[in-house]
C-alpha cells in the first residue's frame, strides 16, 4: 500500500457527480461494497507493517469518511434538483391560480342588504319549504286566488289535503317576524322563491328576492316614497328619479309598481329601457290592513309599507344581463366577467 493510491482516490471521490439515484449506488457499491475498493484497501491493511499501521489506519478511515460524506451529499443534491434533474426550467414563472368570482346575484343581494342595513333595517331569512298560512293565508289571499293554484305553486306532494309548498315569495319571512309580536318592525328578508313556469330568458321557475317591511305608528305613504327614492338612489346613482305606478298585490293597499330613471340613457330613451326612459325595478304599498289584523297587529294603531324586488332582475339592469337563464347555467365565460366586481 502506498499514500499516492489513496490521494488519487480521496481527489476523484471529490469530483464525483451522478444524476440518478442508480448512479449513486453504483458509486457507493464501487467505493464501499464488499469488493468495492476502499473495502480492498482495509482488506490489503492486514500486510502493512507494524510501524506504518497508525499512519496508513488514520488515512483509511479518513477516506473512507470522504466517500460516505459524498455519496450523502450526492442524495441531497438529487433530492432538492429532482426536477432540475428531469430537465424542467425552474426560472420559468409558476402556474397562474385561477380564482373564482363570486355570483352576479349574490353580490347584487349582498349590495340591497347593505344600503337597507344602512337604513336601520335588520335582515331576517326563512324556510323555503312553508306552509299555506305563512305564504297565503296570512297575506291575504283569498282561498280561490290562482297563486294557490298547483299550476302556479309547486306543492310537496299532491294529496289534496296537502298545505306544504315552496315560498313563491319572501313575504313568508316578514309573516315569521309579525308573528313574533315585538313592534316596531324593520326588516329586509332575502331568499330563494319558487314558481311553476316555462323557463325562458325572462322568466326561472326558482328566483332571488328580496322584500322589506316597514311597520310602526303614524307610518304613511310619503314615507314609503322617500324610502323607494333613497334605495334606488344607493343603488342606481344619485341623480336617479324614481315614478310610482298603481297596481294591484292582496297583500298591500294601495300597491305600486317602482320605475327609475333608465341609468344607462340617463332618461332619454334606449333599447334597454325599450325607448321609455324607465325601467321597472320593484312592487311596493302599504301593508293591506287584514295582513296586520292576521298577523295579531292592530291596524287602528299602527299602519305599514312594504316592497320586494326580483334580485336578478335589479342584477339585469346593473350589468345589461339579456338572458335570466346564464344566472343558472354556470358557464365559468359568464362568471368570470365578474371577477373584477367586488
Ligand atoms: C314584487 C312585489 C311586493 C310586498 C311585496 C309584503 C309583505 C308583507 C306584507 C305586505 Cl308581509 N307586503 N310584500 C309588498 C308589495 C310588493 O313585491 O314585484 N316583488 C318582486
Amino acid at each position: 500500500m502506498n499514500e499516492s493510491i489513496i490521494d488519487e482516490l480521496s481527489a476523484r471521490i471529490k469530483d464525483l457527480s451522478a444524476k440518478t439515484e442508480q448512479e449513486i449506488e453504483d458509486i457507493r457499491v464501487k467505493l464501499l461494497g464488499k469488493k468495492g475498493e476502499i473495502t480492498a484497501l482495509f482488506d490489503e491493511f492486514r500486510t502493512v507493517p507494524a510501524d506504518q499501521k497508525r499512519l496508513f489506519g488514520q488515512r483509511l478511515n479518513i477516506l473512507k469518511n470522504e466517500a460516505q460524506q459524498r455519496i450523502n451529499e450526492l442524495r441531497e443534491t438529487l433530492a432538492s434538483c429532482d426536477s432540475a434533474a428531469s430537465g424542467e426550467d425552474l426560472t420559468m414563472p409558476g402556474d397562474v391560480m385561477q380564482l373564482g368570482a363570486r355570483h352576479p346575484i349574490s353580490i347584487t343581494r349582498e349590495e340591497i342588504l347593505s344600503i337597507y342595513k344602512k337604513f336601520g333595517y335588520s335582515v331576517a331569512e326563512g324556510p323555503e319549504v312553508e306552509d299555506d298560512w305563512h305564504v297565503f293565508g296570512a297575506l291575504n289571499f283569498p282561498p280561490e286566488h290562482p297563486a294557490r293554484d298547483m299550476q302556479d305553486t309547486f306543492f310537496i306532494n299532491n294529496q289534496t289535503d296537502n298545505n306544504i309548498l315552496l315560498r313563491t315569495h319572501t313575504s313568508s319571512i316578514q309573516v315569521r317576524t309579525m308573528e313574533k309580536g315585538q313592534l316596531p318592525i324593520r326588516v329586509v328578508c332575502p331568499g330563494r322563491v319558487f314558481r311553476n313556469e316555462a323557463i325562458s330568458a325572462r322568466a326561472h321557475c326558482i328566483f332571488h328576492q328580496v322584500e322589506g317591511l316597514y311597520i310602526d305608528k303614524n307610518v304613511s305613504f310619503a314615507d314609503l316614497k322617500q324610502a323607494v327614492l333613497l334605495f334606488a338612489q344607493e343603488m342606481f346613482g344619485a341623480d336617479t328619479k324614481i315614478r310610482l305606478r298603481p297596481s294591484y298585490f292582496p297583500f298591500t293597499e294601495p300597491s305600486a309598481e317602482v320605475d327609475v330613471s333608465c341609468n344607462i340613457c340617463k332618461g332619454k330613451g334606449c333599447n334597454i329601457c325599450k325607448g321609455t326612459g324607465w325601467l321597472e325595478i320593484m312592487g311596493c304599498g302599504m301593508v293591506d290592513p287584514n295582513v296586520l289584523k292576521a298577523n295579531g297587529i292592530d291596524p287602528s294603531e299602527y299602519s305599514g309599507f312594504a316592497f320586494g324586488m326580483g334580485v336578478e332582475r335589479i342584477a339585469m339592469l346593473k350589468w345589461q344581463v339579456k338572458d335570466l337563464r346564464n344566472y343558472f347555467e354556470n358557464d365559468v365565460r359568464f362568471l368570470r366577467e365578474f371577477s373584477t366586481v367586488i
